[in-house]
């Protein structure tokens, strides 16, 4: 799969197409359960190639007029999404890109284990995005009498023909939200409505009607749609501290050729300061030049290094602060910067802390914004 060497430009679309006639989506089907079918042999679930082309042709509900038309394009091979890699980001990419113009909206069916790290790549890649972008997908096989991946599937081509132009960002629909994809999280592993977005209100919430929280939704923008480069190859990682967590364990994954670093740090993105040993294998690697990005490992919140001596270390050490970033949207936008911008520290943490596609709340983000958000949350 090719990395797109260099930034690629769309010009922006001036006129919105009409809101009555049925809308074109194009659905790339990546693999995941929704699609997959139970081998007889093993008893295990497994992509299979064509199949769920198959299935939408028997499903009356796809010729409905609340329905947009759809064209299918299935990868080869479809993947578990636990298989899934950066290449494979650049890929759904690069198949947005190329096919922009031709499409209302975006429909990407996905396997829920790694669907938020996508959606959260897809975000920092495609920059001035225009138009819908949804992935879906499913806990339960299209294939069993009982399942999700209809229900998600048909709400999420419902949610394209309806408000297309309206959702100018990458989104997820899974049971009954629709969420900013760069702020979403897998947050459980049998649950219908297994994703969450633990620090941003849902855009939009699926019951009996759609409902869309339009002061929620990103702006309509004004430049052209921009493909963004990512060096599928980046060599970044994730870890977790924990109590008694060892300062040579830490060192070799930070050695060469290490370029970018999520912590989860202790709540609000605090870390073992008595561990000075520790801490020099952090500040070693900074000063090498490793970017390091503190998360909270809570379930939510922010990270707040002014708060406590045990995070006041943490900066010492070289570490800047994720704010309330996912860890999916901490590592994938990551990534995406230290693909573009190779060398200037100062320039890459200005990168990291600035709030490129609502991935993050900052000190910076305005109080009437925080108001809103707060109030929205407790909706
Ligand atoms: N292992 C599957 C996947 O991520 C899980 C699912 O889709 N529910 O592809």
């Amino acid at each position: 799969m090719e990395s797109p060497s260099r930034t690629k430009r769309f010009a922006v679309e001036t006129t919105l197409a009409g809101c009555r006639e049925r809308k074109n989506v194009l659905m790339i089907h990546t693999g995941g359960t929704i699609g997959m079918w139970k081998n007889p042999e093993t008893g295990y679930l497994e992509p299979k190639a064509g199949w769920l082309e198959s299935m939408l042709e028997t499903m009356p509900e796809m010729n409905d007029s609340s329905m947009p038309k759809y064209k299918l394009k299935e990868y080869w091979p479809l993947v578990d999404s636990s298989n899934m890699i950066p290449s494979d980001w650049v890929r759904i990419a690069n198949d947005i890109f190329t096919n922009y113009a031709s499409y209302d909206a975006f429909l990407i069916l996905h396997g829920t284990d790694t669907m938020a790290y996508t959606s959260s790549a897809l975000s920092f890649m495609l920059k001035n995005l225009g138009k819908l972008v949804i992935l879906t997908g499913a806990q339960i096989s299209l294939m069993e009498p009982r399942n999700d991946a209809r229900t998600n599937l048909v709400a999420s081509l419902q949610i394209c023909q309806q408000y297309s132009a309206r959702i100018p960002e990458v989104t997820l629909v899974f049971g009954n939200v629709l969420l900013r994809g760069n702020r979403a999280t897998k947050a459980n592993s049998t649950s219908l409505n297994a994703f969450e977005s633990p620090n941003f209100p849902p855009i939009g919430r699926i019951g009996v009607d759609i409902d869309i929280v339009d002061e929620l939704l990103r702006l309509r923008p004004t430049e052209d749609f921009v493909l963004e480069r990512v060096d599928s190859k980046m060599a970044i990682s994730v870890m977790r501290f924990f109590p008694g967590i060892d300062a040579t364990v830490v060192r070799s994954m930070l050695a060469e050729p290490l370029r970018g670093l999520v912590a989860q740090g202790f709540g609000v993105g605090n870390g073992p300061s008595n561990d000075k040993a520790l801490m020099r294998v952090f500040k070693t690697a900074h000063d090498r030049g490793v970017t390091l990005v503190d998360v909270t490992q809570c379930l939510s919140g922010s990270v707040n290094l002014e708060a406590y001596e045990t995070g006041n270390a943490m900066k010492d050490a070289g570490f800047i602060s994720g704010y309330d970033m996912t860890t999916e949207a901490a590592l994938t936008k990551l990534l995406f910067v230290l693909s573009n911008e190779t060398s200037n520290q100062e320039k890459i943490a200005a990168q990291m802390k600035e709030d490129l596609r609502g991935e993050l709340t900052s000190p910076d983000t305005p109080p009437e914004k925080l108001r809103q958000l707060r109030r929205l949350f407790s909706m």
